[in-house]
């Protein structure tokens, strides 16, 4: 199955060239980058990848809240986010930034359905630096497939992917290089949750 045979998904290859996802790459590699151990429930665990979170004043996710100290944008990530705005006509409020520092670093299946993320959950993703497969499930057939995500590529994942699909990134043990993943998200301030 390909990417093309999951309506729900879209990639757009090459949004940003081999040279600027290069560069982009090496100025996010060089941010700083938090301990990647968490105590939850008085239990220690290790995340296998490092993660920042980024977003508008007064956003809340308790996913990253739960992890993660809410960041201000930088200017890199907020030039990036206008250009994914402008092209998807979308507007987000918030970026989880992931680095797989090589092929060890991955992420389980999951689907990004947290209750903030409202009903309609749209999510762009892009990704700089190595190639890495993208494997989705899904949830009531078990249908597998995997899109191949490269340097520069824009994945938008629709709404109805989140409600169909788990997703995963495998590991990948010969894999030396590193991968930077931008999702951008659109959370709901708690405020307008409780008016809802
Ligand atoms: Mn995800």
């Amino acid at each position: 199955m390909t990417a093309l045979s999951c309506p729900e998904l879209r990639l757009i290859d090459g949004f940003y060239d081999a040279a600027e996802s290069a560069q982009i790459y090496q100025l996010l590699h060089g941010q700083d980058w938090p301990e990647n151990r968490y105590i939850v429930a008085g239990r220690q665990f290790i995340l296998p990848r490092l993660q920042t979170w980024h977003a508008d004043p007064g956003i809340r996710y308790s996913y990253s809240n739960n992890l993660l100290e809410t960041r201000s944008w930088t200017p890199l990530l907020l030039k990036i986010r206008v250009q994914i705005e402008a092209f998807l006509q979308v507007s987000f409020n918030s970026v989880l930034v992931n680095l797989y520092r090589n092929g060890e670093d991955y992420v389980g299946w999951h689907c990004d359905n947290e209750a903030e993320l409202g009903e309609q959950p749209l999510i762009a993703s892009l990704t700089f630096g190595a190639t890495r497969p993208l494997q989705f499930r899904h949830k009531q057939t078990g249908q597998r497939g995997q899109v191949l995500l490269p340097s520069g590529s824009l994945l938008v994942m629709q709404p109805n992917f989140q409600h169909h699909w788990l997703h995963s990134i495998p590991p990948e043990p010969n894999l030396m290089t590193g991968r930077i993943n931008l999702t951008f998200r659109n959370v709901v301030p708690v405020s307008e949750k409780i008016d809802a």
